[in-house]
């Protein structure tokens, strides 16, 4: 059985693959072609993970599950962090062809939840060094939940058997990798979303694959790449922008770090003489504080290169990254949905401190859209259009929001406000989705507003940005209730209603209305302006 997701035309994957973009051949070849390498691969804390390694354990895991009843075409429910077991899992997944979600570490049980009711999954892979699944409750909930699910195996579970260490132990014996073929769905991305329940992207090994090799020809990975990990590794730009998977098809070295603080960061930096790695803006300013407070970039001597994306990044804090660390940025703008854009290494300075960049594929068609879907000159700021050989054709299972998020033509509409430079390249102006983009991290306003509605006292609930110096971003929440209500308690209902803690707004104001549209709609517009308005006072 294959997943059903929405493909290219015809005509468009033929030029794909006719351009050599797509090879038809699964992501199961990034490890494949190091097998017999003893080359370091992962290292995660003490422990160290050669290619030959990873190739061995992931065959384990693979049979092992194989045995357990996965086969080709099933789903997976993945919460793993930044360890090495992540890894391992992807691979041995993309071997037997059951195509996961790799939910972040941060998400709780609505996040879970959501996920498992839009893939049914058969197995669930998690740690029980999560609150979520510290004892068996929500595993019990899921279970009941979801008829398909048939296996559970956990990380850090003290148990002899079926845990994800035991089963990385046992012998693969005759094993038959089973991998999707090219052009199916190899696992799922997570949308940063607007709606009320997160959407999922199918990703296949044609078009994923596709945008680690090129990303890794733009960003000069090689054998010699050691690469920081320290976003979260499930997300997009640390896992193929090149990211790990980049890092991994040109047989380079993945560190892994559990936060991207500078406490943790420096040190392994040193240690492990880390050449390349991938930030957020907030996290740049953190680094740049602490080199500040500990007078000294010296640990930092090794790095050639950060990238920088997620969130835009100021014009000042990107010209102090080569100032005061003493390495060049690399501004990246993508999206889970497939679209990367990258300043190029050899880019002129304004270019690289002033813009986004441009696409990966001469077959990234990017163009800029008024309110109509008339296409806009150089220079106007409008609504960022896009379609090529790693962007989706539609979320999971969501025939009613793909609709609204594609023209006709089968342009996906990210919701970005962009402007294009007279040489190609992007500058993000802003945003019309219905999106906070706290850090990186991104909220959908409509998910967190259903979630307060819930609570009996809330009548209405709106979330909106409000500038932040550190975050770029933060949430705030407009309350209308039926009687007085602290922020604690608000905060304590989102908290036992199970969802990720950077979610939780920031602020919580109670007002008696909220401020409405001509047509009815809450007036996020002067919600925002009124909030800026109170900072400027401030
Ligand atoms: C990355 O992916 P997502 O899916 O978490 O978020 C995508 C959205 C974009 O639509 C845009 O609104 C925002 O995040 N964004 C940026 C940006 N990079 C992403 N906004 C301004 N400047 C940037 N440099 O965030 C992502 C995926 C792959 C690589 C890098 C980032």
């Amino acid at each position: 059985m294959t997943i059903s997701y929405s493909r290219w035309p015809e005509d468009l994957a033929a030029r794909y693959r006719e351009k050599g973009y797509w090879l038809d051949v699964p992501m199961t070849d990034i490890l494949a072609r190091h097998k017999n390498s003893d080359a370091v691969a992962v290292i995660d804390g003490d422990r160290q993970f050669s290619y030959r390694q990873l190739a061995e354990l992931s065959d384990n895991l693979a049979a092992a599950l194989q045995r357990r009843g996965l086969k080709n075409g099933d789903t997976a429910l993945v919460q793993l962090g930044n360890v090495a077991e992540f890894y391992l899992t992807l691979f041995a997944l993309f071997k037997i062809g059951v195509a996961p979600v790799n939910a972040l570490f941060s998400h709780q049980r609505t996040e879970l939840s959501a996920y498992a009711s839009q893939i049914e999954p058969k197995l669930l892979i998690a740690d029980r060094s999560h609150a979520l699944f510290a004892d068996d409750r929500f595993i019990e909930q899921l279970c009941r939940e979801h008829a398909s699910l048939q296996q559970v195996i956990l990380r850090n579970d003290n148990q002899p058997e079926n845990t994800l260490e035991s089963l990385l132990a046992e012998a693969a014996g005759e094993f038959n990798a089973t991998p999707t073929a090219g052009d199916e769905v190899a696992f799922f991305q997570l949308s940063g979303g607007s709606t009320g329940t997160p959407k999922l992207i199918p990703r296949t090994h044609n078009d994923y694959y596709y945008s680690i090799r090129d990303s890794n020809v733009i960003c000069h990975v090689t054998a010699e790449t050691r690469y920081l990990i320290a976003l979260p590794a499930a997300h997009n730009f640390p896992m193929s922008s090149p990211g790990a998977l980049g890092v991994f098809d040109a047989g380079g070295q993945v560190i892994l770090a559990a936060d991207p603080s500078a406490t943790l960061c420096f040190p392994l930096i040193e240690k492990h003489h880390i050449t390349d790695t991938g930030l957020v803006p907030p996290a740049v300013s953190l680094w740049l504080q602490a080199i500040q407070e500990w007078g000294t970039n010296k640990s930092l001597a090794s790095l050639q290169r950060i990238q920088v994306g997620g969130a835009k990044l100021g014009e000042t804090l990107a010209a102090r990254i080569q100032s005061e660390i003493g390495c060049k940025l690399q501004q990246v703008f993508g999206m889970a949905e497939g679209l990367v854009n990258y300043t190029r290494l050899d880019d002129d300075e304004k270019t690289i401190l002033t813009t986004q960049g441009r696409p990966i594929s001469p077959d990234d068609e990017v163009w800029v859209a008024d309110e109509n879907g008339n296409p806009l000159p150089v220079g106007a700021v409008g609504r960022l259009m896009t379609r090529g050989p790693y962007t989706f054709r539609g979320y999971y299972n969501s025939p009613e929001h793909n609709a609204a998020s594609f023209d006709e033509n089968g342009f996906y509409c990210s919701g970005d406000l962009i402007e294009m430079t007279p040489d190609g390249n992007i500058i993000v102006q802003g945003r019309e989705k219905d999106q906070i983009n706290r850090g990186g991290e991104k909220i959908a306003a409509e998910e967190i507003e259903n979630l307060l509605q819930r609570h009996p006292d809330v009548i209405h609930a709106a979330l909106v940005s409000m500038n932040d110096e550190l975050m770029g971003e933060k949430s705030c929440a407009f309350i209308v209730a039926s009687q007085p209500i602290k922020p604690v308690v608000l905060r304590r209902h989102l908290r036992e209603l199970g969802v990720a803690e950077f979610k939780l707004p920031d602020r919580i104001t109670c007002v008696d209305a909220l401020p409405l549209t001509p047509v009815g709609k809450v007036d996020k517009k002067r919600l925002r302006q009124q909030l800026a308005d109170q900072q400027a006072q401030a």
